[in-house]
């Protein structure tokens, strides 16, 4: 694993439903994030935050709210992300909301492709973030990034890594889905996107669940964990714009995490959709860090 890292805070709501992820950053910065992991033996450069468009907070147009901002937005990430990526250091993106995820696993994509690597990506969400204009309801588009990844989606942001597509569907897992809208479900059946929903992680467990979706990696693959904070049951993590019940617990996310590490092959990391408009004392961002710091080894297990 990587021993640098660089914090890249992305402060927008741009493509969510609620205003506040534009804070998401400075929480996480607030909960201590840098020295925490620097306590784990890694050296932390913060690169501060992106500056990009303002939040107009207007209607959708074809399906689509605030395409140019969003598109900005992606390219400044896409940019950062692939600085780090070429300096040798680990992106860790502070959204922002997920639509960011385009930019930063865009550039990822491309990173991997010129270094001959193979790319996983794990997608730790309540939702599978797989709509399109036409099948969306609300028109944001924090709930498109995977589609866009995998090439559906306006010319202007799927050609943002500068392939098209940027990722095939086949190296997504996606973890803790438990809100899907209809048409979204089709599309995603269509793909064949591995994902394993919250009914599944109920019957099998977290390990088991884990096991599958860490299998098959090799010294040669790309780890990418996309971990939007909605992943985690709003019993702990309250400060999020879409809270959907039922979601993994504190043990749960934990041992996610911590198999996530065993694996060694973290290698980028975003961090989305934590709104401190709508926690409680900074709780989330608190949980969040928490679980950033087991994504870098911290262990509850007595092992050596
Ligand atoms: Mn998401």
């Amino acid at each position: 694993m990587l021993k640098k890292v660089s914090l890249i805070g992305a402060p927008t709501d741009i493509g969510a439903g609620a205003r506040g992820a534009s804070m998401g950053p400075e929480a996480m910065r607030v909960a201590n994030l840098g020295p925490i992991l620097q306590g784990h033996g890694l050296e932390v450069l913060d690169r501060g935050n992106l500056i990009g468009p303002s939040n107009p907070w207007l209607p959708p147009t074809n399906g689509y709210r605030h395409l140019d901002e969003v598109v900005a937005w992606n390219q400044l990430v896409h940019d950062a992300v692939y600085t780090e990526l070429s300096d040798g250091r680990m992106p860790i993106l502070l959204g922002g909301d997920h639509c960011l995820g385009l930019g930063s696993i865009s550039a990822v994509a491309r990173h991997c492709r010129e270094a001959g690597k193979k790319l996983r990506i794990l997608w730790l969400d309540a939702h599978a973030d797989f709509n399109t204009n036409e099948l969306t309801p609300s028109g944001n588009i924090h709930g498109m990034p995977v589609a866009c990844l995998c090439g559906h989606g306006p010319k202007e942001l799927i050609e943002i890594g500068g392939q098209v597509p940027a990722i095939n569907p086949k190296w997504v897992r996606q973890i803790g889905i438990r809100s899907v809208d209809p048409g979204e479900k089709k599309l995603v059946h269509e793909v064949g996107l591995e994902v394993y929903d919250m009914r599944y992680i109920d019957e099998m467990g977290m390990r088991h669940t884990m096991e599958l979706a860490l299998a098959t990696m090799d010294v040669n693959t790309h780890l990418h964990v996309s971990f939007d904070v909605d992943f985690l049951d709003p019993d702990i993590a309250p400060g999020v714009g879409t809270t959907i019940p039922g979601g993994p617990t504190y043990r749960e996310a934990q041992l996610c995490m911590e198999m996530i590490a065993d694996t060694g092959r973290l290698a980028s990391l975003d961090v989305m959709e934590l709104n401190p408009a709508l926690d409680v004392r900074n709780k989330t961002a608190m949980v969040a860090v928490d679980l950033i710091e087991s994504l870098f080894g911290k262990s509850t297990l007595m092992r050596k």
